[in-house]
């Protein structure tokens, strides 16, 4: 079974599941080590790769110190199209649906096609909005989009819609990483009540009682990155907390 097809399942069955993000900017292989056994001690669903800048040149080396410390799933999360690599599992292509940049709707798609198609990842089809979360996020300045206010639940909803009759296979909300706050319980609440992909809910996770609600409000996989940057053992609370 492949990673969209044990999200649907697991989804379906009402199985929640949690990502850890892993922003490369942020790791070393040293630093990293210590968090991918935590990750595997706790049973964590996946980890995702990715950021906003690129720092580093140090992918394939974080993709490796996973995998020889455990075969949880790698799904690529990039924040732009030079964080490719085919030794991961899979590839969140994101279509930035929330926005009307067409550059980040299908314009980076093009230019990644061809090295997409030729590698063996599972290229995972991603409905990605961003939330306003009370202040601006590097992804919102990044990508040139203004994100969907937090109030305004409705266009939450009928974009997800809309992403999901597009033929998308997971709708991600995203407030964006470190935000000050969450994607709102009652927003997750709408979209989650107008599709049936799975949803994933990220950015401004903080605690195991803020992936507690984004679950209890129809999250099926929760993503978090910064605050672990911090402390490490919220990996566990989090794990508990599905
Ligand atoms: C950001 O959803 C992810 O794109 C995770 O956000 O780093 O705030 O946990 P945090």
């Amino acid at each position: 079974m492949n990673i969209c097809q044990s999200l649907l399942k697991d989804t379906l069955a009402g199985k929640k599941k949690f990502a850890v993000l892993i922003d490369p900017d942020k790791y070393t292989v040293e630093s990293l080590s210590g968090v991918v056994k935590l990750g595997a001690e706790a049973g964590i669903d996946y980890f995702f790769l990715g950021g906003s800048l690129l720092l580093r040149d140090n992918l394939p080396q974080l993709i490796a110190c996973i995998r020889e410390n455990t075969t949880i799933p790698v799904v690529l999360f990039p924040g732009n199209d030079l964080q490719l690599s085919g030794k991961a599992d899979g590839i969140l292509l994101l279509s930035l649906i929330s926005g009307r940049n067409p550059d980040m709707l299908i314009g980076r798609h093009v230019i990644s096609a061809p090295y997409l198609k030729a590698s063996n990842l599972e290229i995972l089809s991603t409905g990605y909005m961003l939330i306003e979360s009370g202040s601006t996020t590097a992804v919102s300045y990044m990508s040139n989009t203004t994100p969907i206010p937090a109030h305004k639940a409705d266009i939450a909803a009928c974009t997800a819609m809309a992403g999901e009759m597009l033929g998308m296979k997971l709708i991600y909300l995203d407030a964006g990483s470190g935000a000050k706050n969450p994607v709102p319980p009652a927003m997750i609440a709408k979209v989650k009540g107008s599709i049936s992909l799975p949803l994933i809910v990220g950015g401004g996770i903080t605690s195991a009682w803020l992936a507690k609600a984004a679950y209890d409000a129809g999250a099926d996989l929760v993503v978090a990155g910064n605050a672990i940057e911090n402390d490490p053992g919220l990996i566990a609370r989090i794990a508990a907390a599905r």
